[in-house]
């Protein structure tokens, strides 16, 4: 088995759980956040940077490495832990989802979907088979099934149809897969917002029996109180004694519902990606630095975080390089934002072994300005 989940423990008062998930790169504390580097780095961050944040495994995209520079050139590099110098854990996604967001022309057919490419404009393919061969050769130590997203609002007999054929593609992920020994296939929970079709798809992967599972398709438009009931209904349905992973999401009131209803993994582009354009998480709420009011601000990003960027620059200063588009401004912003949320996530953890996650949830939706609910 490539990979271990241990169950530390479970909260008495919600389904929030901690846990460990063991990999040949290392252990992984959970519940965890995974930064997102895409194109085989987490945009502006070196890997040392990312060790110093306490980041524990990164998330990369099939889809992307595929079309460039191509697995081949990876597998050659010895897998992407040896071509981008991170030896920690990784994992990838299958290119079921980024071939339906960015790539145009699309054909889905039993056999896979025919896209073409958003970079060069030609035609490929991607199928269950493909995927883990691309996966095979970049040697993430949790790999993802190849699966269909299905848009939101969707109808039922879509989803329905949808939801079995990614059954079916799993199934041909799981005896196409090489390297079982060494690679962790994790299954994707798909079934839109329908409660018993996501039961109908959580039962279905279940008897493939994945060392894994994910929630997909949430997150895809629909309304927050709608992505928490499916996933109140759906985390239930998954096996108590395997990582659960809820795919693509990462606002910090996200992080904290999807804890609550048993969530142990998260992936998402926004804290990168807000940094780039200069927003900041900080525990006092969102700032953006863009803004005049900043100007003459001498004080820290964050005034309760201790990252590289809080410790040794002020808001003025970054607001200053993220309007004359300095590159090094996009770094200290990117650098804070994932301190934060890799610090959020150590401190749901902290407060889950000391039985008071509830409150600790209360305390910062209050400092982030969110409603309590
Ligand atoms: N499937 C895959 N990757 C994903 C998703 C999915 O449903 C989502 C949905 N939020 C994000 N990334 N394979
Ligand atoms: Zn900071």
């Amino acid at each position: 088995m490539a990979v271990r989940f241990e169950l530390l423990k479970r909260d008495k008062h919600t389904g929030a759980r901690r846990g460990r998930v063991y990999t040949p790169h290392g252990t992984i504390e959970t519940p965890v956040f995974m930064p997102v580097g895409t194109q085989a780095t987490v945009k502006t961050m070196s890997p040392e940077e990312l060790k110093e944040i306490g980041a524990e495994i990164i998330l990369s995209n099939t889809y992307h490495l595929f079309l460039r520079p191509g697995h081949d050139i990876v597998k050659e590099a010895g897998g992407l832990h040896s071509f981008m110098n991170w030896d920690r854990s990784i994992l990838t996604d299958s290119g079921g989802f980024q071939v339906f967001s960015l790539s145009s022309l699309r054909k889905i057919t039993e056999e896979g979907v025919e896209f073409r490419s958003h970079l060069s404009g030609e035609k490929l393919f991607l199928s269950p088979e493909k995927a883990i061969e691309v996966e095979n050769a970049l040697g993430a130590d949790i790999i993802m099934a190849f699966d269909e997203c299905p848009p939101y609002p969707a109808t039922r007999d879509y989803l329905k149809e949808s939801l079995e054929r990614t059954t079916r593609w799993a199934k041909r992920c799981k005896q196409a897969h090489r390297r079982p020994h060494d690679q962790a296939l994790f299954g994707i929970v798909q079934g839109g917002m329908e409660r018993d079709l996501r039961k109908q798809s959580a039962e279905e992967l279940i008897e493939l029996d994945f060392p894994g599972y994910a929630v997909g398709g949430l997150s895809v438009g629909e309304p927050k109180p709608m992505m928490y009931e499916v996933l109140e209904f759906t985390t239930p349905l998954l096996p108590q004694d395997k990582p659960r992973y809820l795919m693509g999401v990462g606002s910090p009131d996200d992080l904290f519902e999807g804890v609550e209803r048993g969530i142990d993994m998260f992936d998402c582009v926004l804290p990168t990606r807000i940094a780039r354009n200069g927003t900041c998480m900080t525990s006092v709420g969102k700032v953006v630095i863009r803004n005049a009011t900043y100007v003459r601000d001498w004080e820290k990003l964050d005034p309760n975080c201790d990252c590289y960027t809080c410790r040794n620059y002020s808001r003025a200063y970054i607001r200053h390089l993220i309007k004359a588009d300095e590159i090094f401004g996009l770094r200290l912003t990117t650098y804070h934002n994932l301190y934060f949320l890799v610090q959020t996530m150590k401190k749901i953890r902290e407060s889950i072994e000391q039985d008071r996650f509830l409150a600790f949830k209360k305390d910062f939706y209050e400092a982030y300005g969110y409603n309590v609910g």
